[in-house]
């Protein structure tokens, strides 16, 4: 994975060979992939076909997939989260915009309530954490750790964001929601560590 990152880092200079083995179109495209799918567990990795090699082992990664996994059902959760702000600003008449009161009942309804408040935090720090676990996973990934130690950051991160969630926007008893958040914080730190370690070399 040491040869990926330098192989990365110094393929801009075989650009005219990507653009022949990686036509630009979608079909054309996913052919090529194909084709170099089927060779490619014979190829060595060598520096002249550096991005082709690049992509396919960030295509054939399984520990890329399995940080995909975690961090769409995660996304999807912050969506979740959105559509459950939008419900309750409904329910409670709690509008951000003076427009959407007009329209719902009048003017007066433009105003905050707190549990749409409560949901807005929930929201907002999915933000300030999920955003960076999205970057430091996908980096992480691509250094190489073992599926398996690979797959326990994730799950924990994905489990501490969820009781996060859920200790947010049903007021659960404090420490609960700390706690989540403390535990999620652990893999993100261990994943922040490994990347620096593994690219430290060329710092
Ligand atoms: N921006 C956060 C930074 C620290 C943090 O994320 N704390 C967690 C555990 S106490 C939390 O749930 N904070 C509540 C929040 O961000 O609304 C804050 O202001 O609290």
């Amino acid at each position: 994975m040491k040869h990926f990152l330098l192989i990365s880092l110094c393929g801009w200079r075989h650009q005219g060979e990507y653009k022949k083995a990686f036509p630009t179109d979608s079909l054309s495209l996913s052919a090529a992939l194909r084709t170099h799918r089927s060779k490619s567990s014979s190829l060595p990795l060598t520096v002249d076909t550096p991005i082709k090699t690049a992509m396919a082992v960030i295509i054939r990664n399984e520990v890329f997939s399995c940080f995909v996994f975690y961090g769409v059902l995660l996304v999807i959760k912050m969506y979740i989260i959105a559509i459950i702000t939008g419900q309750l600003r409904l329910r409670k008449k709690a509008f951000a915009n003076p427009e959407d009161a007009l329209r719902h009942g009048g003017l007066q309804y433009h105003r905050e309530d707190p549990y749409v408040e409560r949901t807005r935090r929930a929201h907002m720090n999915d933000l300030e954490n999920i955003l960076p676990f999205l970057f430091l996973g996908a980096i992480y990934s691509l250094t190489g750790p073992s599926l398996a130690v690979a797959r326990l950051h994730f799950l924990i991160f994905f489990a501490g964001r969820v009781l996060h969630s859920i200790a947010y926007l049903f007021a659960l008893r404090a420490p609960t929601r700390s706690l989540a958040y403390t535990v999620a914080q652990i893999p993100c730190v261990s994943m922040a560590l490994q990347i620096l370690l593994a690219v430290a070399a060329y710092a």
